[in-house]
């Protein structure tokens, strides 16, 4: 079968990516930490969420954040005021991370500090909702962000990160009563494109859901680091 040049050249960059991803894996693998990939659309409160959960989390695990931003630092500065270490990965023009963008930045992560003593690490995607969730980056768990002021559509119209994601939740619930939106169909949307996930209703200024989403990311962990074999951790 022929195959139009623009489509080998997109399989062979997949692919690459690919193989990146898989090295990426094999370090948090080695360090026994969980990594976890936050997407969501520009502005559905990826940073505002991690502000509370890491300040929440931080009682009792270790945590850094690969921050992902194609101009600015300004997410990664509101997250080491929460006294997290931070790596600012900055795309440029490109709308997502890519596995190598990551390797980068786990580089300039390791000049500040032994990953081995991390339980987890957070990487913040660039805001968009589509390219993200083509590039794994070598994280275990996806989770994808969807404000209810975003439409109960969006599940359906942007099926992909929705269709991959571990878990989703679903932010700002404290708007609902301002909305003409029903959380209940963007639930059954979500569940329409993929009903494996973990769905759960979140608000990072009432810290609504945040009990059951820190339950979920500890569960996460702790399932994580027990189906790690003596060969992986010694990788
Ligand atoms: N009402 C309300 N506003 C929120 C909530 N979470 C975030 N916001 C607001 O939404 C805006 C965007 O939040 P961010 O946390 O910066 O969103 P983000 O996903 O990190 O944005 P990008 O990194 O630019 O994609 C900010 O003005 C936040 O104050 C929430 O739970 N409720
Ligand atoms: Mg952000």
């Amino acid at each position: 079968m022929h195959m139009p040049l623009e489509d080998t050249l997109g399989l062979n960059l997949l692919a690459a990516n690919q193989h990146q991803a898989e090295h990426n894996r094999e370090h948090f693998d080695a360090w026994r930490l969980l990594c976890i990939n936050l997407m969501s659309s520009p502005g559905a409160g990826k940073t505002s969420l991690l502000e509370r959960s890491l300040a929440a989390l931080a009682t009792d695990l270790s945590m850094a954040v690969l921050e992902g931003d194609m101009t600015t630092q300004l997410d990664a500065e509101r997250l080491e005021a929460v006294g997290v270490p931070v790596v600012p990965i900055t795309t440029g023009r490109a709308c997502h991370l890519d596995a190598a963008m990551v390797s980068g930045g786990l580089k300039l992560l390791r000049q500040q500090l032994d990953p081995a003593c991390l339980d987890l690490l957070w990487v913040e995607n660039v805001g968009n909702l589509v390219c993200p969730a083509e590039f794994e980056v070598g994280e275990h768990r996806k989770v994808a962000l969807l404000s209810v002021t975003e439409g109960d559509d969006k599940p359906l119209k942007y099926p992909v990160m929705f269709r991959e994601a571990d878990c989703v939740l679903i932010t700002k619930t404290d708007l609902l009563p301002y909305l003409p939106v029903e959380v209940e169909r963007i639930e059954a949307h979500i569940r329409a494109v993929n009903p494996r996930c973990t769905v759960i209703r979140v608000s990072a200024s009432t810290g609504e859901g945040l009990e059951a989403w820190h339950s979920w990311v500890r569960q996460q962990l702790a399932q994580q680091i027990a189906q790690l074999t003596p060969a992986m951790v010694l990788a």
